[in-house]
């Protein structure tokens, strides 16, 4: 009989069933099951397949019985702000609208000619993206709303179906940008705007709370181990940040997948004027803790890139033919709206430098080089606006995800960003996942010594920057946003 822990962790574009255990104090990752996700178009709208994940799920945890682990704890993670309604019934009503979704185009700027940004900023902390569940919930169908009892998002969903068990974990609750950050609580008026209420939402809880067994009815069908479920820090960003060893004070993280998520970590949160005109947000964070971080388009670029390249080349081999080519070609403003789900990524880089009259990338590897470059000038931007903001000098900047592979991109970042990178965990949200199931268990004692545990376990690359190196680039960058925003 073997005991471990489980992080099912998923993904824009892939989920997968990671497995961790102790073993002479270190912590050892697995891999077990990988998936595709994604989201197709059913019913008009982009919409991910819940279904198909809880069966790939229960496909993860039948292998992981077979490779002997009859006793496992289990935690789940996604990305934030999507939701799905549950009918009187207990069942979904539709499959889950994916945040790309379309359909908030117009809505934010809609509510928010009602009820003022600065108004929203205040109560809830969180940034103004047009796809938070705030504006999704507003441009929800009405029908659909009124057959709903509960509002659950993902993750918490997933444990639900699992346990029977229906909570609200509330670092990804954060992310609706419906929490009052006072109260502690959703927001009575946000929620009215939208024709929702609060008992429509299971209560909240911090992460770390046992959910509870999955059912019986699962394993009479799956042949499944013993599994309990916590609910962790569900939202992916949050568990990738508690999964990050950074060191000493003032430390900043890049979480770096699909999103960067560029920020550092907060005691109280800050909600003042410069970070709402810097649209930052704060997410909360197991442990009392606040994200404070901007997303950053990220990755999203280079895998759409490679999906419309036939998956010729592997994100090395693009990281490789970018090498080759001079970085800094043509600015771009990568959070542009237009980059959040074009038709076509290459075109519409392509067109966006022929509309700013600048030269135009052609090749895999010229594309490649054009959103690194861009990327890590977007970041270095960014640190020197934290460090405004905060009021002081970030120290270190510790990148975690897949983007912490990219050697190229880590040493950019470095280098304008006048910053020490410390690359790795590249599973950072998994095994953060994991910390807080351990935590919950017993078998570590807090996040510090998580963190310390992560440090002992895995490699962490540093970068140092080539001070000599781009010495106006990130200055003409900025007058280039300031012109193009
Ligand atoms: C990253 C992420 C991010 C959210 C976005 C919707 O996967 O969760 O933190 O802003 O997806």
């Amino acid at each position: 009989m073997s005991k471990a822990y489980v992080a099912v962790d998923i993904g824009a574009s892939s989920g997968r069933l990671m497995l961790g255990t102790l073993e002479n104090k270190k912590l050892k990752l697995q891999e077990m099951h990988r998936f595709k996700n994604g989201f197709t178009k059913e019913n008009g709208h982009d919409r991910w397949s819940i279904d198909s994940i809880l069966d790939e799920i229960f496909k993860g945890l039948e292998k992981i019985k077979a490779a002997g682990y009859d006793d496992v704890t289990l935690g789940i993670d996604t990305c934030a702000v999507d939701y799905v309604l549950v009918g009187m019934d207990g069942e979904k009503i539709q499959n889950p609208i994916s945040y790309r979704d379309s359909r908030t185009k117009n809505a934010m700027q809609e509510l928010t000619s009602d009820l003022p940004k600065d108004y929203i900023y205040k109560k809830t902390g969180i940034q103004f993206l047009n796809f938070n569940t705030l504006y999704q919930l507003y441009e929800e169908s009405k029908p659909d709303l009124e057959k709903t009892d509960k509002i659950m998002m993902i993750p918490d969903y997933i444990g639900y179906v699992l346990t029977g068990n229906a909570v609200t974990e509330v670092t990804n609750a954060s992310t609706t940008q419906m929490l009052n950050l006072r109260e502690g609580l959703f927001d009575k008026n946000l929620l009215k705007k939208v024709n929702v209420s609060q008992d429509q939402f299971p209560r909240l809880v911090e992460s770390g709370t046992i959910l509870g067994n999955i059912r019986h009815k699962w394993h009479k069908k799956y042949d499944l181990p013993e599994t309990e479920v916590v609910t962790v820090a569900t939202h992916d960003t949050a568990s990738a940040v508690l999964g990050t060893p950074g060191e000493g004070e003032h430390w900043a993280f890049l979480s770096s997948g699909t999103w960067s998520l560029l920020g550092t970590e907060l005691n109280v949160p800050e909600n003042g004027q410069l970070a709402f005109k810097g649209n930052y947000t704060n997410e909360w964070g197991a442990y009392g803790t606040y994200r404070f971080l901007k997303n950053i388009m990220g990755l999203w670029m280079i895998q759409c890139v490679k999906k419309e390249l036939d998956d010729k080349y592997s994100f090395a081999e693009l990281a490789d033919l970018a090498g080759q080519v001079k970085p800094f070609q043509q600015f771009i403003n990568v959070n542009d709206d237009r980059f959040t789900n074009p038709d076509n990524m290459i075109k519409e880089i392509q067109t966006y430098c022929r509309e700013s009259q600048q030269k135009v990338p052609e090749t895999p590897g010229e594309i490649a080089m054009a959103i690194y470059s861009n990327l890590a000038l977007y970041y270095a931007n960014e640190i020197e606006d934290l460090n405004n903001i905060l009021g002081y000098k970030l120290s270190t900047l510790n990148i975690v995800g897949g983007g912490s592979n990219v050697k190229l991109l880590n040493q950019l970042t470095s280098t304008l960003s006048n910053i020490d990178v410390y690359a790795g965990p590249s599973e950072a949200t998994a095994i953060g996942n994991l910390i807080v199931q351990m935590i919950t268990k017993n078998d570590v004692n807090n996040i510090g010594e998580g963190r310390k545990l992560i440090r002992d376990s895995f490699g962490v690359k540093k970068f140092v920057p080539e001070t000599h190196k781009y010495a106006d680039v990130l200055h003409r960058y900025q007058e280039f946003l300031e012109n193009n925003e």
